[in-house]
């Protein structure tokens, strides 16, 4: 890891480091953990920025930093990036693209959170946007479209006509029971354009692990702000429920471990209510279960996609993985859409 070394020493950072080694569950990013001269835990957190997906670091960078500025003039915590030695907030080293951010001590990810925890996850994200809601300073739309559902069946059209490697001849009852669905889960686009549901600033990566919590349960910092960015409210609350009420993992090769679990839905709604409660409008808060529903059928969608466009965009660990995260992200939308009901009438009584 020598040539990691000499990356981060590219950043302000007075320490000497020792040595750096991979951390981390994301699909997008490489990240690792540097460790300097005198200290056991890791100090800080070297990042290489995957610029085929973030293709305008500039953008990227300057999103992350209004974002973290305003939340520190209000004293919250939140992720702290170091400059290079040359003032700047990222190092290209000719090829590739990297950043450095300190390491937040003593903190635990879950990959799966109980009801209890959930409830303090919602009040946390809601909260987040609840700070970033009198931000000023205009955000990029770092990947445009991002969480547009529209947009997302368009691309598996896309990748439907092209074929490019043969794989939609044994994924037709996917792409079925997608397409069945499309007016239903295209709401929220509709109810943008008739002007009845705003865009706000959400984290848009909502998953379980992008919340660092200390040993007592308190949320210590929300990370991976690579997707701040303007969106309806529903990917935060959606993306957020997709992980946690989720029995399985996201990647599950067993379909019978997937539910939608309810007790998990009723805590983090609880919580997310509680935190928005300043600017939440009716119409958002009416269609939380559509929001629950929408992020297991938009991933199903993107990972359907990507699989038979021939894996070009989430790492893969083997050859049919993107068709197993297809499956299974599929039984959560089922499980969900089950409980639609169940979960209209939750919500009306919160
Ligand atoms: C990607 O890299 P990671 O795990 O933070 C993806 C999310 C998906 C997620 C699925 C920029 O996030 O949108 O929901 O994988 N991020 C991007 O696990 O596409
Ligand atoms: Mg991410």
């Amino acid at each position: 890891m020598e040539n990691l070394k000499d990356i981060v020493s590219k950043f302000e950072i007075n320490e000497k480091i020792v040595d750096v080694k991979p951390m981390g569950e994301g699909l997008i990013n490489d990240t690792y953990k540097v460790f300097v001269d005198g200290f056991e835990k890791p100090k800080y957190v070297l990042q290489r920025i995957n610029n085929a997906i973030f293709q305008d670091v500039d953008m990227l960078m300057d999103n992350i930093n209004k974002v973290t500025d305003h939340i520190h003039s209000k004293n919250k915590n939140t992720l702290q990036f170091l400059k290079t030695n040359y003032g700047n907030s990222y190092h290209f080293d000719g090829e590739k693209y990297w950043r450095v951010m300190v390491f937040v001590p003593d903190s635990i990810t879950y990959q799966l959170v109980t009801p209890e925890y959930s409830y303090i996850a919602g009040k946390s994200f809601g909260e987040f946007e609840s700070l970033l809601s009198d931000l000023k300073k205009p955000l990029g739309e770092i990947i445009p479209d991002f969480h547009n559902i529209e947009f997302r069946l368009k691309q598996l059209r896309d990748a439907v006509a092209e074929d490019r490697v043969g794989r939609v001849k044994e994924v037709k009852y996917y792409l079925d029971e997608i397409f069945k669905r499309e007016e239903k889960m295209t709401l929220g686009e509709r109810l943008f354009r008739e002007g009845k549901l705003p865009k706000r600033i959400c984290h848009c990566d909502t998953k379980v692990n992008n919340m660092l919590f200390d040993k007592e349960g308190n949320v210590l910092c929300i990370i991976d702000l690579d997707t701040v960015m303007p969106s309806f409210v529903f990917s935060d609350y959606g993306d957020f429920l997709r992980t946690a009420a989720n029995t399985g993992t996201e990647d599950d090769p067993n379909l019978d471990n997937i539910d939608f679990n309810m007790e998990i839905f009723k805590a983090f709604t609880k919580g997310y209510l509680e935190g928005t409660k300043d600017f939440l409008l009716p119409i958002e808060k009416e269609n939380l279960p559509y929001a629950a529903m929408l992020f297991p059928y938009m991933q199903t969608v993107r990972f359907l996609a990507d699989y038979i466009n021939g894996d070009t965009y989430y790492k893969i660990k083997y050859p049919e993985h993107n068709l197993v995260r297809t499956q299974a992200q599929w039984r959560l939308f089922e499980k969900a859409e089950e409980k639609e009901s169940e979960m209209k009438s939750l919500v009306l009584g919160y």
